[in-house]
């Protein structure tokens, strides 16, 4: 099949046409194997070890490369993924020859974007940012990074703005993202990133699955649960989410709860499980203290704060018959093994935090922890969230490897790793991603360098976002000329794409693997890397900044983690060329990598301790007492829907990658509401009919789409159209404590829109 027929596959066909659910495997080429249907034909000249560039999944790809061009792409047998990719890992040669690129640095001199060249745009950049700073402290300048870029990139801003500059203004999308459940580790084992692995995908026999469209997000993940499954008939897997998603569909029990309320489910499930006696008893005994937030309390005081989530108590607002909590309580505590993996629909809530506490609570009393299948894992968004932003301490309250800005100790251990004098690093914690654009607003960030992200489509709240970016010096450094984003620059810096320059990313297991430069940026387009190293010398932070290649920074970096339980000094550039992915704790270059932490064979795991969570400074993990607290979206006459959003498989966030791809903006279609068929009729639209949303933030109007997957009173968009920008309307409330908004529950009306109804 030609390219050009390909492309015109229905998005249907083209799920079906790919073996198993939607993923595809290298190993499918000599059938219908969807890589073959997408790349260009002909002959490959060389083979080259890599990983996709999209998702926390972190698939290893081969890229076969022609004249100098990505011409093929297979999933790696050798890598986790076991040779399989998602249709947007397939379609990465497109990703590499798209139009459209940024190729010259840009000005914007009367209103209007002028090309420049590379001197004069770092130099206009470099003075603004030393004026502000002069006039107005550190404080006054901002970064907005992404987990998209590479480990040397966000390490070199990181240590830019903390160590140099004095302002801990470094924050960026995986706030909006991760932190929930970053805040969410740390709180419970005293060290963040999951403490199991992908691997555990293969022994579980129960899989809890909150707030997580797999099915569509992390593709080959779920395709290993389902060959778990295939091999393991009785494997049970729970699937919690309002809307009947693909994941939901082929779900074992679907539990439909309302937008917002399942830490009412988690904390329901722990009654059971006590009241029961299905908890491990030795293992609380020997491994976990109780918290109430404020103070160490016992178990008893544990089991009375449980009372008031009886399940026969909670169903109804959660929307659950009370049997079912009882059964999924069941599977939960008295499987083999059971993994729990979820991602936004519990990070992105008011109550992310506890969510994500409960969750780690729920396997550590009943012990479905440090075994094969036991564990939970936190499934990561981005490529590089968890290497890139997590692990170099790249948002606003946090140093490298666990450290934090708050805490005096852990300032000074990196103000000497770092070779700065004591108190460089300011104690006051920056700006999160929500409050910095406020302050933006507020004109005390004055001057913010925004690199490889999309705030003006991604941020919540955006239109007030978006003028609080006008009222800034905004530098842009992203690949394309035409995002929401670059639209609001007042410079533009063309940045080269992820396979024309090399770095590190990190991905959801603790695992890091090197992505090695395959060809030249197009026109004058630089690394990030060499933007950041550039910009540090003119602002006169030379000497901080000595390293010149990413190479070189990786070599300062992977030293420094040897000063933490991070260690994976023995991650060399070398190893990482060679082999395919090294999950850290590594110490050593002969040390093969942790697979599964705080058990024997985690090098931090003293000898003789079977379990050992050395995060905490008594080696016990905590379970908190976590109320639940209704969002402040309530349903009023008003607002008497839920907006809830979220992605399509074929789509990429703000699709400035993925909507330029034939086979992939064909196969989403453009954004709309989607709808259960009930509440179509009570507003008395029609499929294509245009819809009028409307919260407290504001109103948008968009084509309606029917289906039954929907939950009645709960609205569905995906957020990647720029022509539907969802965001306008969505609420940007935030968890208190990881500040990550809620991007899943918003309060709307909805009414049909036609001509007519402008002029009521
Ligand atoms: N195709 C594709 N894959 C991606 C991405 C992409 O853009 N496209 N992006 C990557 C990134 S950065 C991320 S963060 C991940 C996101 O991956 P996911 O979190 O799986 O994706 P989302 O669609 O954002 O949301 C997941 C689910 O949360 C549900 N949800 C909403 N409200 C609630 C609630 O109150 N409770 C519960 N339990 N669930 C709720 C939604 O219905 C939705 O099905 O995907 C990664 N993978
Ligand atoms: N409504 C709603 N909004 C959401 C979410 C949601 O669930 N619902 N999810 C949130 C989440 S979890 C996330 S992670 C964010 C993602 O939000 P964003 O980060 O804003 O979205 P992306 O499209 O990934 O933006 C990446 C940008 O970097 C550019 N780029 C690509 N490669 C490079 C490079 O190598 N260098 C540079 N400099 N630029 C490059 C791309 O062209 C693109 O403009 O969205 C958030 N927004
Ligand atoms: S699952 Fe994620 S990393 Fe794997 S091929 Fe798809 S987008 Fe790429
Ligand atoms: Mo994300």
């Amino acid at each position: 099949m030609s390219r050009k027929e390909a492309k015109n596959l229905q998005r249907r066909e083209f799920i079906k046409l790919s073996t198993g659910a939607i993923a595809v495997t290298g190993m499918a080429l000599s059938g219908w194997g969807v890589t073959e249907l997408i790349v260009d034909e002909g002959p490959v000249e060389s083979w080259h070890k890599s990983v996709c560039r999209y998702c926390g999944t972190g698939c290893g790809v081969k890229l076969g490369l022609t004249k100098g061009k990505v011409v093929r792409v297979k999933g790696d047998t050798a890598a986790h993924n076991k040779g399989v990719i998602c249709i947007k890992g397939s379609t990465l040669a497109d990703l590499t020859q798209l139009e459209g690129r940024l190729t010259v640095p840009k000005i914007r001199t009367e209103g209007r974007l002028v090309e420049t060249t590379w001197e004069a745009a770092m130099d206009l950049i470099a003075s603004k940012f030393k004026e502000n700073i002069e006039l107005y402290g550190p404080d006054s300048v901002a970064f907005y990074g992404s987990g998209q870029l590479y480990i040397e990139e966000s390490y070199t801003a990181n240590k830019l703005f903390k160590a140099g500059i004095g302002t801990n203004n470094v924050d960026g999308n995986p706030r909006l993202c991760m932190a929930s459940a970053a805040v969410g580790y740390t709180q419970t084992f005293g060290k963040d990133e999951p403490p199991g692995a992908y691997a555990d995908i293969d022994h579980a026999d129960c899989f809890f699955l909150m707030g997580a469209n797999m099915y569509e997000c992390h593709p080959p993940l779920w395709e290993r649960m389902m060959i778990r499954k295939k091999s393991h008939p009785q494997t049970k897997i729970i699937v919690v989410d309002p809307r009947k998603t693909k994941t939901a569909e082929h779900s074992d029990i679907f539990l439909p709860v309302y937008p917002g309320t399942d830490l009412l489910l988690l904390n329901a499930m722990a009654y059971v499980i006590v009241k029961e006696g299905w908890y491990n008893k030795t293992f609380v005994k020997e491994h976990i203290n109780f918290h109430n937030g404020q103070r160490e309390v016992d178990f008893a005081t544990y089991i009375r704060f449980l009372e008031d989530y009886a399940p026969e108590k909670v169903a109804r607002k959660l929307g659950i018959p009370p049997r079912q909590i009882e059964e999924v309580a069941h599977w939960f505590a008295t499987s083999q093994a059971t993994m729990s993996m979820w991602t936004m629909g519990v990070n992105q809530r008011t109550q992310g935090v506890f969510l994500n506490n409960t969750l780690n609570s729920l396997h550590l009393i009943t012990g479905q922890i440090c075994r094969p299948g036991a564990t939970p894992l936190s499934l990561t968004g981005q490529s590089n969230a968890c290497g890139g932003v997590r692990d170099t301490g790249s948002l606003s309250h946090i140093l490298p490897h666990g450290r934090m800005v708050a805490n005096a100790h852990h300032r000074q251990e990196m103000e000497q790793l770092w070779g700065v004098p004591a108190g460089s690093i300011s104690p006051k914690p920056g700006y999160d991603a929500v409050n910095l654009f406020k302050a933006m607003g507020e004109e005390k960030v004055k001057a913010a360098l925004v690199m490889c992200t999309n705030p003006a489509q991604s941020m919540p709240n955006l239109a007030e976002a978006k003028k609080a970016m006008e009222k800034c010096f905004l530098v842009v450094a992203d690949v394309f000329e035409d995002t929401e984003t670059t639209k609001l620059a007042d410079v533009v810096l063309p940045a080269a794409l992820y396979l024309e320059k090399e770095g590190v990313y990190g991905q959801s297991e603790r695992r890091y693997q090197l992505i090695e430069k395959l060809m030249d940026p197009p026109g004058q387009a630089r690394s990030d890397f060499d933007i950041l190293v550039d910009f540090a010398k003119r602002l006169g932070y030379g000497n901080l900044i000595q390293y010149s290649t990413p190479a070189e920074c990786w070599e300062e970096y992977r030293n420094l983690s040897a000063a933490s339980k991070y260690n994976f000094k023995g991650i060399t550039r070398e190893r990482l060329q060679k082999e395919r992915g090294i999950q850290w704790p590594c110490p050593d270059e002969n040390h093969p990598g942790t697979v599964r932490r705080y058990i024997q064979g985690d090098p931090f795991v003293q000898e003789g301790r079977e379990i050992q969570f050395y995060g905490k400074p008594d080696h016990r993990a905590v379970v908190f007492l976590r109320p639940y607290i209704p969002t402040q979206q309530q349903l009023s006459e008003e607002f008497p829907y839920y907006l809830t959003t979220g992605r399509v498989v074929e789509q990429w966030h703000t699709g400035t990658m993925t909507d330029k791809i034939p086979a992939l903006s064909e196969g989403s279609g453009r954004g709309v509401f989607v709808l259960h068929p009930s509440d179509a009729k009570k507003l008395q639209v029609a499929e294509e009919d245009l819809l009028e949303v409307s919260s407290q933030y504001g109103s948008m109007k968009g084509k309606v789409k029917i289906s039954e997957n929907e939950t009645p009173g709960v609205i569905f968009a995906a957020f990647f159209d720029n022509k539907f920008l969802i965001n306008l309307i969505v609420a940007d409330n935030y968890d208190p404590v990881s500040k990550e908004p809620e991007y899943k529950v918003t309060a709307v009306s909805a009414k049909k829109y036609t001509e007519f109804s402008t002029e009521i």
